[in-house]
């Protein structure tokens, strides 16, 4: 069956040859089947001339930590000299924890007020317990008819568009790892607003299509696959290029940025019987002193949260807690502190006391560096609120700054991106609680059951230029 994209398709070339086209059919033949020889496999890359190693380079320096992703440095990136501005990660994720991932594809993000293809089907009780639903009973499951779900600022299948006012808040989770992903290959900025999860079945295919209904064309597009592998073909901004083929295993990422953003791609089949690697073992974890706490599924549940983090090299720069002032003691406006020490500030939004950075900018002169103006807690209530437009929060913060301290723009642009970072960090070390509670939790047999029947694959775009809004009607 179909999934539902072929919506999102530009017509084919109609003077060349329709080579995409001819691929898509050779790959989803059934009678008889293929001759896979040509599939370029990522993990035998010797045999391919085509395929770099994209070194690491270390881009911000930033290397944020999420629990369960092996270290970016140590990443295995491929490109394509026939398709540039094309990567192919392989499988980024520590053993086991691809099944945290499975779990919200499974369990959360077709939940309300997420949209799917099946709401128009279900009530709203049925769509509320799918997965719960399907658990109890997998031969009346309503989880066989699911082909999408949409995440963010919803995508408008008929009118091929996202809109301003439909939006659903973006799961943290997924938006930092894709922030993680995106920089790996260059695109530090990139911001996940919206998101397109595919369930396929064993018969299900994607037509050849090309992602055009995103306002920023110059941020990448991320792809993030698991369960059973599939054969994935990727042409050219054209239908008459012929596409090269590669496997998607479970846990691969594939980006599409630069000359490959609008790059025709297609799924003409997906490969029954390859799920490897998702059931090893728990890994062991261990406390800050090196000692074993746990090994399988079994995590002691009162081990404290911080001991998993600890356990998990966050990357936190989160500064100490605040500590109470004395009354009036008042920023330290002129800053006496040398640079990387704290020195305290009042928050504009609530007035409370927080500790900001000093920055050292001559040497005679020292000025604060705002981490922001407002503190974390207002800071991250104010995202909460506008899920969909965390542009606008640091619009809103630069045009305050610019007003209040014109003369340091550079130390604003600093601060902003400081800012950015602690709260990167405040959201890693929540999500990374998140993932080994969840791990803990998850009943990981029916999650398992349902990949030998399918794939699932996270489509990951930024729909708006940074800083830009949806363009006036
Ligand atoms: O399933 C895939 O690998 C690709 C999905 C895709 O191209 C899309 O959602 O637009």
């Amino acid at each position: 069956m179909d999934l539902c994209v072929s919506s999102q398709s530009v017509a084919a070339d109609q003077v060349g040859k329709d080579l995409f086209k001819e691929a898509y059919k050779f790959y989803a033949r059934r009678k008889p089947p293929p001759d896979f020889k040509d599939v370029i496999d990522f993990r035998e890359t010797k045999n391919h001339v085509e395929v770099d190693q994209v070194p690491y380079s270390g881009l911000s320096g930033q290397d944020l930590t999420l629990k369960g992703l092996i270290p970016t440095y140590k990443w295995e990136v491929f490109t394509l000299t026939t398709n540039p501005g094309f990567f192919f990660i392989r499988n980024p994720f520590e053993p086991h924890y691809q099944k945290y991932w499975v779990k919200r594809c499974l369990e959360d993000y077709h939940n309300k007020p997420n949209k799917t293809n099946i709401d128009a089907h279900l009530d709203e009780d049925r769509k509320e317990n799918l997965w719960e639903t399907h658990v109890k009973d997998p031969s009346h499951s309503n989880m066989k008819h699911l082909h999408w779900a949409t995440l963010g600022y919803q995508y408008d299948w008929n009118e091929k568009k996202y809109h301003k006012d439909q939006c659903t808040a973006f799961p943290e989770d997924l938006s930092l790892l894709s922030s993680i992903i995106a920089e790996r290959v260059g695109f530090p900025a990139f911001t996940a607003q919206a998101s397109i999860v595919n369930y396929y079945h064993l018969n299900s295919k994607l037509g050849g299509h090309v992602d055009y209904s995103e306002f920023d064309h110059d941020a990448p597009l991320l792809s993030i696959s698991f369960g059973q592998s599939a054969i994935f073909l990727l042409g050219g901004v054209t239908k008459s290029v012929k596409p090269v083929a590669m496997y998607i295993n479970s846990g691969d990422v594939v980006v599409m940025s630069g000359a490959a953003r609008l790059a025709y791609h297609a799924v003409p089949r997906i490969l029954p019987g390859t799920l490897d690697k998702l059931d090893s073992p728990l890994p062991v974890l261990v406390d800050a002193a090196g000692k074993t706490v746990s090994q399988g599924g079994n995590l002691p549940v009162s081990l404290s949260l911080n001991t998993i983090t600890q356990t998990c090299h966050i990357a936190s720069n989160i500064d100490a807690p605040d500590i109470p002032q004395k009354q009036n003691a008042g920023p330290d406006q002129q800053g006496n502190g040398a640079r990387g020490q704290t020195a305290n500030s009042l928050c504009s939004n609530c007035q409370s006391h927080m500790k900001v950075k000093v920055l050292k900018l001559h040497k005679s002169e020292s000025v604060q560096r705002h981490n922001s103006e407002i503190c974390s807690g207002c800071y991250n209530a104010q995202l909460a609120k506008s899920s969909c437009s965390r542009e606008q929060i640091y619009t809103d913060r630069g045009k305050e700054q610019e007003i209040s301290a014109p003369s340091l723009q550079e130390v604003t642009k600093e601060g902003a991106a400081q800012s950015d970072l602690q709260n990167k960090n405040e959201k890693l070390k929540t999500v990374n609680e998140k993932i080994a509670r969840d791990l803990h939790h998850l009943q990981w047999a029916p999650l398992r059951e349902w990949l030998e029947t399918g794939r699932i694959n996270v489509n990951v775009r930024q729909v708006l230029k940074h800083g830009h809004d949806f363009p006036e009607k």
